[in-house]
């Protein structure tokens, strides 16, 4: 018997000198070149151009050079923000769709040098190229290949042009990490005066193979980015998110720039993809990529970017954040404020790992090899990874935190030089005496992060459950993030129901509806109540774990809308109810000639004192009414004269909720006349309407 032991102990010995052999690596594999791209996950986009100072988002090509013309253009401050909210690079739109140029190209004339910037002496694309330089921050640069200015393009010469311009900006700024092609490609435009349409075979017309020689020839270190790479995907939207399920891999001769016939494709990639194409998930902080006035309450809330954040790099995509520069040539505060916000939540959320240090044991070690042992998932060297015997798929690594402890995120990462290789893995933790799920997922790639409500447990453990070959898993990260104490939201619908809503889990509810400040002693809530009637509801959200509590948010409330009832050129179009239903992101618009009538039967008298109106917040085209009339009266047939008219100041540029008091009136009937939109022909809509009472009466 003791010889057996004997026997067994110097076999496992001698096995575990013996060397063991790495994994074979699943292909298709990320290049050099793509590896040290994985490594930025976080970098910015800055549309700054003629549309800044046009208001546009697509320019027609026809714009006057003179028009550009930035006050206090100062690329040090863009770079500034970036680094210090942990961004690795900077991209700039050097030409968009409507071909000015950011630099003075000697190509074309439509550039920085006729306009009034610097005297015609600037070069933007220089001076972001020295700021990126002096702040330690990888630089990149958009050329857009649809060109709407340029009398050629459609043409083969066009070609010729864009190629000089690409081997302009690739030989004189210093290094590039990134060259970004545009999927957008023909259509109408100014085409030096010719303002017509012009298709291009997207698939043929750039001779895409050829023209990204010149990129690997110029600057072999630059990852190229399209609809179908060669190095980076889009992600297939603009609204910041990848799939769960994320493959960094993609057929990628199925796609073209600008041909894709699946989106699916990109959100997800493809689990037997021929190439390595990992995505990236480009989005604005703002609803449009230039700078508009209009935008500047619209800038993404910390919530939202946290969001945006968990839904790219927490899913295996790089996040592209844009800044939409502003027409004095900087990143607007607020923008450089919310961009903070985030920077310093996830910081201080992934500060602390909780494995480190801690035991990890796995069911397998490949060649039972200390090379490849678990704790190489806590050892910090990149690296190093923990792998499983060929033949082992379905394993399970865990982590004995020794007592128990408190977490809710979970981070994984596989060592992509062997290729993405998990289908399918589970979270569980051992609490009371038992092991409970706290998640089953589908791909890890090269980061995987869960967000569950907080979990206190002695123990995790992550169970592989499928994979292309064995696992090969390089680090493992647990952590107990910060709540997120915003103000909640407040919102009431037809019914007069109200529902608060926080932005994380776990958090207590308090408000009042008496005016006073909440706190910890107000009410609790637990679901959403009724309230019709004219109140001020006020709330907090308060981690119980550290009594901390968010600043109070507000919502005043008139008299509940349960028994209005539409009329007038409403009662024609299905989604008018979106005028009421409390929520400003659903609106309700026409495209008819003015006047427009809105009539509303509140189906009892009320002292009306006035009204609220918030236009369409919409993107495209959205409906903004400028001029107006409003009536009021008693029996829905006589008007009488208007009790308030004019116009809504400065709406177009900031389409706010709007407020308008007068002396109280009494009906039940009122009439919103739009007297004309915003935007010429454009289109008249609401997204809520609200009338102002009074609850005394005198008569
Ligand atoms: C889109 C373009 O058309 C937008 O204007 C913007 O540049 C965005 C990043 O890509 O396809």
């Amino acid at each position: 018997m003791n010889r057996l032991i004997l026997f067994t102990s110097m076999t496992a010995l001698l096995f575990s000198c013996v060397k063991v052999q790495p994994p074979e690596p699943v292909l298709p594999l990320p290049t050099e070149r793509q590896l040290a791209w994985h490594e930025l996950e976080f970098y910015a986009f800055v549309h700054f151009n003629m549309n800044t100072f046009t208001n546009m988002e697509w320019g027609f090509g026809n714009e006057n050079p003179e028009l550009f013309n930035p006050t206090e253009l100062d690329c040090r401050q863009w770079a500034k923000v970036c680094k210090e909210a942990g961004m690795k690079g900077i991209i700039i739109t050097a030409k968009h769709h409507d071909g000015f140029c950011l630099w003075p190209s000697a190509y074309s004339e439509h550039s920085v040098k006729n306009s009034p910037w610097k005297n015609g002496n600037g070069d933007v694309v220089r001076e972001l190229a020295d700021a990126c330089k002096e702040y330690d921050l990888k630089f990149g640069i958009y050329l857009s290949p649809w060109d709407r200015n340029h009398a050629d393009y459609g043409k083969p010469e066009y070609l010729v042009y864009f190629r000089n311009q690409l081997r302009e900006l690739l030989t004189n700024y210093g290094d590039v990490f990134e060259v970004w092609f545009d999927g957008a490609n023909g259509g109408n435009g100014w085409y030096g005066g010719a303002n017509e349409t012009r298709k291009i075979d997207n698939k043929t017309y750039y001779d895409w193979e050829n023209t990204y020689k010149i990129v690997r020839e110029l600057q072999p270190n630059a990852c190229m980015f399209s609809d179908a790479g060669p190095d980076i995907r889009w992600v297939g939207n603009e609204e910041g998110w990848a799939r769960e399920t994320n493959w960094c891999l993609l057929n990628k001769d199925s796609v073209a720039p600008g041909v894709v016939s699946n989106l699916e494709w990109l959100r997800s990639g493809q689990e037997n993809g021929t190439h390595w194409l990992p995505a990236e998930v480009d989005v604005s902080i703002r609803p449009g990529w230039y700078y508009h006035n209009s935008e500047y309450h619209q800038v993404k809330t910390l919530p939202h970017l946290l969001d945006i954040y968990y839904h790219s790099v927490g899913r295996n995509a790089s996040l592209l954040i844009n800044f939409p520069v502003d027409t004095r040539g900087l990143i607007h505060e607020k923008d450089a404020e919310q961009i903070l916000k985030m920077a310093e939540t996830i910081k201080s959320d992934f500060a602390v790992n909780l494995a480190e240090g801690k035991k990890v044991t796995a069911t397998n070690t490949r060649g039972n090899s200390k090379k490849y042992q678990a704790k190489n998932v806590v050892d910090k060297n990149p690296d190093n990874y923990w792998a499983t015997d060929d033949s082992v798929i379905v394993s399970s690594i865990t982590i004995d935190f020794g007592e128990p402890t408190e977490f809710n995120r979970f981070l994984v990462q596989e060592d992509i030089r062997f290729g993405q290789r998990v289908k399918q893995f589970t979270l569980e933790a051992f609490s009371e005496n038992e092991w409970k799920q706290i998640d089953a997922q589908t791909t890890i790639g090269r980061k995987r992060i869960l967000r569950f409500p907080n979990v206190t447990a002695s123990q995790l453990r992550l169970n592989i459950t499928d994979s292309k070959d064995c696992p090969v898993i390089s680090n493992i990260g647990v952590y107990k993030a910060q709540k997120v104490l915003v103000e909640p939201q407040i919102r009431r619908n037809q019914n007069g129901e109200v529902t608060i809503t926080g932005f994380d889990s776990g958090l207590v509810i308090y408000y009042s509806i008496d005016g006073s400040e909440p706190s910890v002693r107000s009410l609790k809530y637990s679901k959403p109540f009724l309230l019709n009637k004219k109140e001020t509801v006020k709330a907090i959200v308060v981690d119980p774990g550290s009594n901390v509590g968010s600043p109070v948010s507000e919502a005043q409330f008139d008299i509940s809308k349960e028994n209005w009832k539409l009329a007038g050129v409403f009662e024609s179009v299905e989604q008018s109810s979106f005028i009421f239903d409390g929520n400003p992101e659903s609106a309700w618009s026409v495209n008819i000639k003015p006047p427009v009538d809105f009539i509303i039967d509140f189906g009892e008298s009320l002292n009306i004192a006035g009204f609220t109106y918030l236009p369409d917040q919409g993107r495209w085209n959205p409906g903004i009414i400028n001029r107006y009339e409003f009536y009021v009266s008693k029996d829905g047939k006589n008007w009488g004269n208007p009790v308030s008219e004019g116009e809504f100041a400065n709406i177009k540029n900031s389409p706010v909720l709007q407020k308008k008091d007068f002396e109280v009136v009494i009906g039940r009937f009122v009439k919103f006349r739009a007297l004309s939109p915003v935007y010429e022909n454009g289109r008249i809509g609401i997204a809520e309407f609200d009338v102002i009472t009074q609850y005394y009466t005198w008569y």
